[in-house]
């Protein structure tokens, strides 16, 4: 069997070091960040076999990807360099009022993804592929790509879709029923309350999932309050939901691309789903606390049993 494929583009992410606005900062920390990428890294830590896709340019920032990703666990060997476009970059800017997003990704090398990278990818052999909605944002042979992938004729390797709506990118009329067609074909779908309200105007776990209603696991994120999951089972529909872990956030972005490898990870190692809503907070949480997308875990082994604990409510 094939690892399990993440695909979609990595950059490298310049932050403050010392949490000052861009014009003020005296020194910038360069992270990598995907949230593809960072869902493998997660997946990758809890033991999974993963393998991370995209296109890079030929430059130190690719380099810097690829020995990162190594670093943590992650295979990257049909990733496509392309010299005649660089790297993706983005800039975190914190301030007292939040984190914004500023982004140079127009026209980098992972914009010219397109249907034909699928064929090099043995999608016929992977235990899941997973995408988001940020690549139906980056360009028209980007959007083409997840529109061949989740058209693929079943039988067809499980697809998991995190909705990723960035305002940035692309506005919500747009994003909105471009997000939903591809999220109605998709086998695992992740999506934040507070996205689901911007897109599609509602702001309730159960509304959500009338929208959706074929997807054969739903997970949807009300951001520091709980997780909610809707299984089809036995042709009905099983309804679990988890509080949120109570932590001090330092920052925020790269935390739902951890719940969804949390959860992912129990999903393909067949837990119950109250013991993947619990990994993916947990998982969560370890982001909250730190500034980068891809901060240090503590070991697959204790986030396991942790998921586990008749405990729980006490951690
Ligand atoms: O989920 C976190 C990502 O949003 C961030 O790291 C960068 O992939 C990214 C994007 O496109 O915003």
């Amino acid at each position: 069997m094939a690892p399990v494929l993440c695909l979609g583009e990595t950059m490298v992410l310049g932050a403050s070091a010392h949490r000052l606005p861009l014009e003020e900062t005296p020194d910038v920390e360069l992270h990598v960040a995907g949230a593809e990428s960072n869902v493998a890294a997660g997946l990758a830590h809890l033991g999974q076999d993963v393998e991370w896709f995209s296109r890079l340019g030929d430059d130190p920032f690719a380099t810097r990807i690829r020995a990162l990703l190594r670093s943590r666990g992650v295979r990257a060997d049909a990733v496509v360099t392309d010299p005649r476009r660089p790297t993706g970059l983005y800039f975190k800017d914190v301030r007292p009022t939040g984190s914004r997003v500023l982004y140079y990704r127009a026209g980098s090398a992972a914009s010219a993804l397109g249907p034909d990278d699928l064929d090099r990818l043995h999608l016929d052999r992977r235990r899941l592929v997973h995408v988001s909605g940020i690549t139906a944002a980056l360009s028209a042979s980007c959007d083409a790509l997840l529109e061949r992938l989740l058209t693929l004729r079943r039988p067809r390797p499980p697809i998991s879709f995190d909705v990723n709506h960035r305002p940035t990118l692309w506005d919500p009329a747009t994003a909105g029923p471009r997000l939903l067609a591809l999220a109605r074909r998709a086998d695992v779908v992740l999506v934040g309350l507070d996205e689901a309200e911007r897109l599609w105007g509602t702001a309730d776990e159960d509304a959500v999932r009338a929208l959706l209603p074929e997807v054969a696991s739903l997970v949807v994120k009300d951001a520091d309050r709980a997780a909610t999951s809707f299984t089809l089972r036995d042709g009905g529909d099983e309804r679990t939901s988890v509080p949120a872990l109570r932590v001090e956030v330092v920052e925020a972005i790269g935390a739902g691309d951890a719940f969804a490898a949390g959860w992912l990870a129990s999903w393909l190692d067949g837990h119950d789903p109250t013991t993947a809503l619990r990994l993916g907070h947990l998982m969560a949480a370890c982001t909250l606390q730190h500034l980068g997308d891809l901060p240090p875990l503590p070991p697959a082994d204790r986030l396991r049993a942790l998921a586990a604990d008749a405990d729980w409510d006490q951690i």
